[in-house]
């Protein structure tokens, strides 16, 4: 898939939302989100997908996770939110980011230091969802998250800096990139809902139909 080589001058329909978050409309086209899904695919015959839990109640995740990259996030009961170098079930190293990811993180985040964390999101079951929270596993907030959604459009909700915050709510579809710089990189976000059969990219290669993936780039250390 042929990213872009550098950002484009007009994004296509860039809201600043709130401060630092750029939402990128259909950034990518059915046959770059495809490529993505099939790249995703290969990655998971390495890196099995896996259940992750809360910290303390040990409650899991309706959302299924891998990662690549030398930092992958994972929780469990026993010692919580972290990123490790290697896949709690195999042992083995996540694999590399995929080339075409880092192209487009290289697109929107010119001057952004690499990212070391590709999580992976799979929405799977039609009920998955993800509750409001803050990302701050990370060392250094001043480098942004890059967002890639894939398949089922999802309602996504927006907060504050902190969690009375008033929310709002965005819908991503597939192929929608956000980017999350400045305040937006450390508000309350999450996903509310899956709209099931809104999208048609998956089945692809290895994944059944219908469900969602996101992709999030991050800079950890
Ligand atoms: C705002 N993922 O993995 S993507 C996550 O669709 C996560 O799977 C959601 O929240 C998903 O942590 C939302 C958009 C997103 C990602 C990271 C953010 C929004 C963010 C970090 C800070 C603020
Ligand atoms: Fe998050």
């Amino acid at each position: 898939m042929p990213a872009p080589k550098t950002p484009p001058a007009t994004p296509a329909v860039s809201a600043d939302m709130v401060n630092g978050m750029k939402l990128f409309p259909g950034y990518l086209d059915r046959a770059a989100a495809a490529s993505l899904v099939r790249s995703m695919a290969s990655l998971v015959e390495k890196a099995p997908f896996v259940t992750p839990h809360m910290p303390r109640t040990g409650k899991p995740f309706s959302v299924r996770m891998t990662n690549a990259g030398s930092h992958g996030w994972y929780s469990d009961r026993q010692d919580g939110y972290r990123y490790q170098p290697v896949h709690p079930d195999t042992g083995a190293p996540w694999p590399a980011i995929p080339a075409e990811i880092m192209g487009l993180w290289q697109a929107l985040h010119p001057s952004a230091p690499l990212p070391e964390c590709c999580l992976i999101n799979y929405y799977e079951d039609p009920k998955a969802r993800m509750g409001l929270h803050i990302d701050a596993d990370e060392a250094d907030f001043s480098v942004p998250i890059l967002s890639i959604s894939l398949g089922d459009t999802a309602l996504f909700r927006l907060g504050g800096l902190t969690r009375g915050c008033k929310t709002r709510s965005v819908k991503l579809s597939s192929g929608d990139i956000v980017s999350l710089g400045g305040n937006a990189r450390r508000i309350y976000h999450g996903i509310d809902r899956l709209y099931p059969g809104t999208s048609t990219l998956l089945p692809e290669n290895g994944f059944p139909a219908g469900g969602r993936l996101n992709i999030t780039l991050r800079r950890v250390t």
